[in-house]
């Protein structure tokens, strides 16, 4: 190995440990996220670190006005319900086929009400709007008008134990995710089934949608399926983004 690259390599090892150090004022309902010792994901602890620890947890991301709105590629996973597509799904094509009357999420893990809510349920509860820009780890961003509940309020109705560390997010499409509970308990952290004034489009992640505004575009989950609450952190495995070479954390 050349000593350039031993020397890269050390300066991701001192951002990793640096990312430990910064949690250290990070606050109580942070934990650092393991990375595998992964050295291209040590860096990653270095960037939590810096949000969690440097940026306030209840910073907003930038919101825009009706006229800023653009068009809006759908792009990754487009129609589960097409049995033709990688993402095709059983169980989502007949809740498709059922205007997902008979869609439920799935509220699990550390709450005390673990619970369904129908589509109904989630619009009868308070509704947030905002306009914002999703940016894709591709190169392109949009900007569009989202319409939803709050996760922190449907998280609220179903009363998280004190001990909650992450949540994780699982979809029709076989995506999961997981974040911790300040981008969980985050205002614009919203569970969106409207779009841009109307209904939510499948290609967009019909019939509920996350948007996690201050992480970057695949956070956002589509066709989401069932939450967990969880203590300790959970990467997700095969189906989640470090054991793909992604980063779990990645702040705007
Ligand atoms: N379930 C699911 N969610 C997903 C994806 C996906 O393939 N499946 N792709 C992600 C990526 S990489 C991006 S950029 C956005 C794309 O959202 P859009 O199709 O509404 O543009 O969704 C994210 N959420
Ligand atoms: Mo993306």
């Amino acid at each position: 190995m050349s000593e350039k690259r031993i020397l890269n390599r050390r300066q991701v090892i001192k951002a990793g440990l640096l990312g430990a150090g910064g949690l250290a004022f990070a606050g109580c309902r942070t934990a650092m996220p393991p990375t595998y010792g992964n050295i291209l994901r040590m860096g990653d602890n270095f960037t939590y670190a810096l949000h969690r620890g440097l940026f306030s947890e209840k910073g907003l991301a930038p919101e825009y006005s009706r006229s800023e709105i653009t068009s809006f590629p759908a792009t990754g996973a487009a129609n589960p319900a097409d049995r033709g597509k990688r993402e095709f799904s059983e169980e989502y094509a007949k809740l498709h086929s059922g205007q997902f009357k008979d869609y439920r999420l799935q509220i699990d893990g550390l709450v005390e009400n673990r619970r369904n809510f129908s589509l109904e349920e989630l619009r009868q509860m308070a509704q947030k709007t905002q306009i914002t820009r999703h940016i894709c780890e591709e190169g392109w961003s949009a900007i569009a008008e989202w319409t939803g509940v709050q996760l922190r309020t449907v998280l609220e109705t179903c009363k998280v134990h004190p001990e909650a560390r992450y949540v994780r997010v699982d979809t029709f499409d076989d995506s999961s995710d997981s974040y911790d509970m300040v981008d969980a308990l985050h205002p614009q952290t919203i569970l969106a089934t409207g779009m841009n004034g109307g209904e939510l489009p499948v290609a967009h992640g019909a019939p509920l949608r996350l948007r996690v505004e201050r992480q970057i575009g695949y956070k956002s989950l589509k066709f989401v399926s069932k939450i967990t609450v969880l203590k300790e952190f959970d990467d997700c495995g095969s189906k989640g983004a470090i054991q793909t070479g992604w980063a779990w954390y990645v702040g705007m």
